[in-house]
């Protein structure tokens, strides 16, 4: 039986919403971001560096979500373009993309969301973050401009964002990337990512939008 170890509103979204487009039965295993369950020795053994999402599938685990959603397309033949199709490239940057700028969301997320006290933030440090997901979002501003997805048609990397997607606009206002807000609302209308929500959980977030503080 394939597992997906899973945390709600985390990058393992990606990976939900990816098996359910391909229709791949899958148990939902739920850990927790704040109760040290993913320091223990169990779940190390499954992601060395005790992140979500890991996958057990095929008689192994993989862990890194961009590894599984490469290892799903390729192992099941669809949603991507193989070795040798002149839009692998372009499948593969954008896969990766997703992670430079889940990076960045991550580092806002800690620093909006998590860490407490608020004197423990550094507000340079957000500010700088803010803007450098301002330029990977211009990026995919221009990418997405005439496309209704990434490559044109639905595919992973579209899947890759999954995480992104309802991060994005809680620290960057929408009103400058009308071709992202259309994008997220075509993929959330999927009936793929809407059993991807159901099965695993929704938003993280509690405000629709994070002010940078002054400072
Ligand atoms: N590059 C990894 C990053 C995984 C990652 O950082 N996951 C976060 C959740 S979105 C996590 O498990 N964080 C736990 C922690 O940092 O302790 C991937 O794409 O799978």
């Amino acid at each position: 039986m394939t597992i997906l170890h899973h945390i709600q509103g985390s990058r393992s979204h990606r990976v939900l919403w990816l098996l359910e487009e391909l229709g791949e039965p899958a148990e939902i295993r739920l850990w927790s971001l704040t109760d040290g369950s993913l320091r223990s020795p169990e779940f190390r053994a499954l992601s060395p560096a005790g992140r979500v999402p890991a996958l057990e599938i095929d008689g192994r685990v993989i862990f890194e979500s961009g590894a599984i959603v490469q290892y799903l397309t390729e192992t099941r033949g669809r949603l991507a373009p193989m070795p040798g199709d002149p839009e692998r490239g372009a499948f593969l940057e954008w896969v990766h993309f997703a992670e430079t700028q889940g990076n960045i969301l991550q580092s806002l997320n800690i620093h909006h969301i998590f860490l407490r006290p608020d004197t423990a933030r550094s507000v340079p440090l957000m500010r700088l973050d803010t803007k450098r997901l301002e330029i990977t979002m211009r990026a995919l501003e221009t990418r997405l401009t005439g496309r209704d997805w990434i490559l044109g048609a639905f595919s992973a990397a579209d899947c890759m964002f999954g995480f992104n997607m309802d991060a994005m606009f809680r620290f960057v206002p929408r009103e400058s990337f009308p071709a992202i807000a259309d994008w997220v609302t075509r993929a959330k209308a999927r009936p793929a990512h809407i059993r991807a929500v159901e099965r695993g959980g929704d938003t993280i977030y509690t405000r629709e939008f994070y002010e940078l503080p002054d400072g």
